[in-house]
């Protein structure tokens, strides 16, 4: 390009995104109660289990731990409702733990970062806007807009769209069906599309409803997979030597309940599925009026391995509801029954599956501290090498360890069942960005490709150490 084109080119790159805003109209309204995010951050232990005794009886003040306590010196994250901020407030004067007000408002904070910016615009006219921004994103004929957060319809008919145009290497899946009669899409990409001999790369995101910059970042990957396919030699290797199972939205119930919360942040922030409530007595809702009934499972404490051990929860109402047993939900038995079908099972190398927000490279085990799979040094190295490949994308900072050791105890998690019980060697749990920002579940639209694009590299070495462990060539 010319110096000339390049500034026009800039010039309308900067100017676009302001124009978008613009027409987009921002109609402000204020529902009752507000809602704050706290940060907190335990000095000593006697604070430390002040702020854990807090997440037990989150449910009586009708808090959202965005991120829990771990150990003294790290930092905590709360979401607050206006009704009950005074009994928090005093309650942590009183133990003389020290906070600062993170989010003071979460509706204007999602209606900052996550309110459409260009909705109204043509498809043509953004694929014209994406041709001169010139960020590296893929094209393929079907198209998505990868500057927003979409629908789950989007999703799916976007799949649906990729694999009409591209059925020699595409197929879109369905490996289950919600609660509420929602199918769970995904798709299945690799050349030689019906070969079932392949070895395998499962990657998934939305298992929790509220962490959508994981739900887009698996579909950037279908993108770039499609999109250069044919083109870029090395993705082309990827697609013919490897199938691809990638399923970018495990919980769409959850997903589009909390897609709709326009300005609910209790809905916006919701985790967990959106089953029938259960009391935590075991009657029935209703049965007595006086106990409090709670909605959802959390499906990352639903698998069958190690379930129901400390680090998940038997109350209905805890964030972290483990369910009434192991698979009692459909969509993690839809994903152990993928897993360990004749089409899966002992040919999948790499399951990776996707989380926000603290940006860490999770291995095995979760379950239990200073625990390790035989192979951990293979499982470390990758990690090392793909967090490298991470960071020297755009100096975005990972940490890498084992869940327990790095964050908190997990049991019924689906990465150590997929390790475990699936037989797959690199099993992944990713959090993405942001780290130690403060707006947590609520990424900027101007992030998500940012962050796809930066993950992608660190998921390439995982795929790369998926070829060599079959002394499959590294490079097409
Ligand atoms: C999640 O929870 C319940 C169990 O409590 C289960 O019966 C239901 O099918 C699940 N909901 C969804 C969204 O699938
Ligand atoms: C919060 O404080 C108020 C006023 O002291 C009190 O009436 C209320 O019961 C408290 N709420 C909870 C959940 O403890
Ligand atoms: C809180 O701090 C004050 C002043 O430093 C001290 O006198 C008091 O004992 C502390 N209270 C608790 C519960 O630690
Ligand atoms: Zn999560």
């Amino acid at each position: 390009m010319t110096t000339r084109c390049l500034r026009v080119t800039f010039l309308f790159a900067r100017i676009f995104p302001i124009l978008l805003s613009l027409i987009a109209t921002n109609v402000e309204t204020s529902p009752s109660p507000s809602f704050q995010v706290f940060r907190i951050v335990p000095d000593t232990k006697e604070q430390l289990k002040v702020l854990k005794d807090l997440v037990d009886n989150a449910d009586v003040y009708d808090l959202d731990f965005w991120k829990s306590p771990t150990k003294t010196g790290v930092s905590t994250d709360v979401m607050i409702p206006s009704t009950t901020l005074k009994n928090i407030t005093d309650l942590l004067s009183s133990s003389n733990i020290s906070y600062v007000v993170s989010v003071p408002d979460v509706v204007r904070l999602m209606k900052e970062y996550e309110t459409p910016k260009d909705s109204g615009i043509s498809d043509l006219l953004r694929s014209f806007y994406r041709r001169f921004k010139d960020d590296g994103v893929a094209t393929n004929k079907a198209t998505y807009n990868f500057d927003d957060y979409g629908s789950y319809s989007d999703m799916v008919n976007w799949m649906t769209k990729i694999q009409e145009y591209y059925p020699s290497f595409t197929k879109v899946i369905q490996i289950g069906t919600t609660h509420e009669g929602r199918s769970i899409v995904g798709i299945k990409i690799g050349n030689h599309i019906s070969n079932q001999n392949k070895r395998v790369v499962w990657i998934d995101g939305g298992i929790h409803a509220r962490e959508w910059a994981s739900i887009h970042t698996a579909l950037y990957f279908i993108n770039e997979l499609v999109g250069k396919y044919g083109s870029d030699p090395d993705i082309t290797h990827y697609v013919n030597s490897l199938n691809f199972y990638i399923i970018p939205c495990v919980n769409p119930d959850g997903y589009v309940y909390a897609f709709a919360a326009k300005d609910n942040p209790r809905q916006r922030l919701w985790r967990k599925n959106r089953s029938k409530p259960v009391c935590p007595s075991g009657l029935s809702a209703g049965q007595n009026p006086a106990e409090k009934c709670c909605q959802g499972v959390d499906l990352n404490r639903n698998f069958g391995f190690h379930w129901a051990e400390p680090g998940s929860n038997s109350n209905p109402c805890s964030l972290i509801y483990q369910g009434h047993s192991a698979f009692s939900e459909p969509e993690t038995r839809a994903v152990r029954d993928m897993l360990l079908s004749p089409e899966l099972y002992g040919k999948v190398d790499a399951f990776i599956t996707m989380h926000t927000y603290s940006q860490l490279w999770i291995y095995p085990w979760g379950h239990h501290e200073n625990s390790y799979p035989a192979d951990i040094v293979d499982l470390k190295t990758v990690a090392e090498n793909a967090v490298r490949a991470l960071e020297s994308t755009y100096g975005t900072k990972y940490k890498s360890g084992t869940g327990a050791d790095i964050l908190y105890a997990v049991t019924g998690a689906s990465s150590d069942w997929a390790k475990q019980e699936a037989k797959v060697k690199y099993a992944y749990v990713l959090e993405l960005r942001p780290a130690a920002a403060l707006n947590g579940f609520v990424l900027n639209t101007r992030e998500l490709v940012p962050t796809a694009k930066e993950t992608w590299a660190g998921i390439r070495v995982v795929i790369d150490a998926v070829l060599k462990l079959n002394n499959l060539p590294a490079k097409g």
